[in-house]
């Protein structure tokens, strides 16, 4: 990792430690869980391993309700533990990426404990407080992105408290130095240990609009985000951090940015700006939202995906800057249910999602058990259900007129949960991820699809991706070539090209359950049957064996 953009390079393999292996029998992973399967990590061939937060938490939110930054919850072990993993990490070759949290922590925090004590209390203004309106209600009309309305009210000072998420998720007021410098030193603090990088958790929300207006609810979405993301004075906020943290630790850094715009991603991750290596962004995961509503359905739009992953990946690259990869994580259900085949088609759908994803530029992400193509489970009730946001959203749809059938029929499509079931080991009981009773349930199809099966197995979806991560360090094309899209609105097929003065890279991806034809760009065809033929003659001697190459391809389905 001599050179300073050695992640350009890399793949990340995203742990959510609560699913992913349970050592103690308590029924949820824990931190040695994780240091027991580096190995197969390593075999994988990833190069970053991203642990999701393992803080003290009330769990309210599965530890992105962060009780101290500093400290490691004892249900998923001691900090000797992390110190452990970190070392055994860095042994392989590898990198720790972890979590930071800070646009908000939990009320549960001594921070926040002291500022609800007094109007006056010094950690007061660690917050964001504001008087009720006039008719005693919330200061303005912001609502929850987990539903509700975005402000607590606290009896104690006669004040509501910002809180964009869960009502125990209270938004830290970065206007505050002092909260800054908090910041600046819990990130000293994890780089002193070893961590190589770190997700920050929606950091493009932190710049809130000083004057807090109630947003028009006539002009979608209307719930106040356009009041607080990527706001007046984030990229302020991110460079100081650069400045006083990341550049000194040539830390890899990746921005989760809700809601945000390609202007201001190219911002984020352009070297010269000083902020962030790469950025999330979740445009193509919202392509199955009608209207950008995530409570309603709707077919995906196949067009739109394609057209978004052309703009930005064209964007990005005319910007200098870098995007994440992605199709899964732990806030989205699983890519292979929500666009594709699970069922007659589900090596040939899962083998697709990571062609399709690792041909491009960026960096990408594998969500643990996406390399072996775990799907959404089939949920029967809402009692099987963990996230907040779910159990939230199921109580709303009903308050807003939906049957129980129907909200749990939302659930089952939307809920993050479809993605948090346990990591599917072998085909022991609970997968063999815990000895206990699994914190969630375990997706029944575990004895088909589980890892042990994969390793067996040559032409496994786990060894598809083993050699996609490889190819990614040997073919240059696949870092720096430029995007091209090669179909037009073609209705099954998502075709691309990367090419730089050396090499061509062309990836035709069928998104259906049908047959598809494809014909070749002329170029590539041109340079292709060329290139036969001088084999031929290279190796036999003579080109009049070589078959004939058709221009005009089929792909089977999902192929
Ligand atoms: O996600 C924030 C985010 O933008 C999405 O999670 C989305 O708004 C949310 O899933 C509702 O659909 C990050 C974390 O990834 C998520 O797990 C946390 O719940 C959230 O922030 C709050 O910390």
């Amino acid at each position: 990792h001599q050179d300073t953009d050695w992640w350009r390079k890399s793949v990340v393999y995203q742990v959510y430690p609560k699913s992913f292996n349970d050592t103690t029998g308590n029924g949820t992973g824990d931190i040695r869980g994780l240091t027991q399967k580096l190995d197969y990590l390593y075999e994988l061939g990833v190069d970053i391993i991203w642990l999701q937060p393992v803080y003290v938490s009330p769990q309210r939110d599965n530890g992105y309700d962060v009780a101290d930054y500093c400290r490691i919850n004892p249900d998923f072990g001691t900090m000797k533990d992390f110190e452990e993993l970190s070392q055994e990490i860095q042994a392989r070759g590898m990198r720790l990426m972890i979590d930071i949290v800070v646009n908000h922590s939990s009320t549960e925090h001594v921070w926040f404990k002291e500022a609800r004590q007094s109007r006056d209390n010094a950690y007061r203004d660690y917050y964001i407080w504001r008087d009720p309106a006039p008719d005693g209600g919330p200061p303005n009309n912001w609502k929850s992105k987990f539903g509700g309305p975005a402000w607590q009210y606290d009896q104690t000072t006669d004040q509501y408290f910002l809180t964009l998420f869960d009502k125990t998720q209270a938004d830290l007021n970065w206007e505050n130095p002092k909260v800054r410098q908090e910041v600046v030193k819990l990130l000293e603090f994890w780089a002193e240990k070893g961590v190589s990088g770190f997700r920050l958790d929606v950091i493009n929300l932190i710049s809130k609009d000083q004057r807090f207006l109630s947003d028009d609810r006539s002009t979608a979405p209307g719930d106040g985000r356009k009041y607080y993301t990527d706001g007046p004075r984030v990229h302020e906020y991110i460079h100081e951090l650069y400045e006083k943290v990341f550049r000194k630790y040539n830390n890899v850094t990746v921005g989760e940015m809700s809601s945000t715009s390609l202007e201001h991603c190219i911002r984020y991750s352009n070297p010269e700006q000083k902020e962030l290596s790469m950025t999330f962004n979740f445009h193509h995961l919202k392509v199955d939202y009608p209207k950008g509503q995530k409570w309603e359905l709707m077919p995906y739009d196949f067009e739109m995906l394609k057209s978004l992953f052309s703009e930005w990946q064209i964007g990005m690259q005319q910007g200098g800057s870098w995007s994440a990869l992605f199709f899964n994580n732990h806030d989205q259900p699983r890519a292979i249910s929500r666009f594709l085949d699970d069922g007659a088609y589900h090596a040939e759908s899962a083998k697709l999602l990571a062609t399709t994803l690792h041909g491009l530029q960026g960096t990408p992400y594998i969500f643990q058990g996406e390399e072996i193509g775990m799907a959404n489970p089939k949920w029967s009730d809402i009692e099987e259900f963990r996230d907040v946001e779910s159990l939230n959203m199921y109580r709303i749809l009903q308050e807003q007129g939906k049957s129980a059938e129907e909200a749990l029929n939302m659930i089952r499509e939307r809920s993050r949960d479809n993605s948090r079931t346990p990591m599917q080991w072998d085909d022991s009981p609970n997968a063999g991820f815990t000895s206990g009773t699994p914190w969630i349930k375990v997706d029944e199809r575990y004895p088909q699809i589980n890892v042990q099966a994969q390793l067996k197995e040559p032409s496994s979806i786990y060894h598809h991706y083993q050699k996609l991560i490889r190819l990614r360090k040997t073919v240059q094309v696949i870092t720096d070539g430029n995007y091209q899209r090669l179909d037009e609105a073609h209705p099954q097929i998502y075709a691309y090209q990367r090419s730089n003065e050396k090499e061509t890279l062309i990836v035709i991806s069928n998104f259906s359950g049908q047959e598809a034809e494809f014909d070749l760009p002329d170029s590539f065809y041109s340079q292709l049957q060329a290139q036969v033929l001088a084999s031929a003659e290279l190796l036999i001697g003579n080109t009049e064996q070589v078959p004939e190459l058709k221009q005009s391809i089929t792909l089977s389905p999902y192929a």
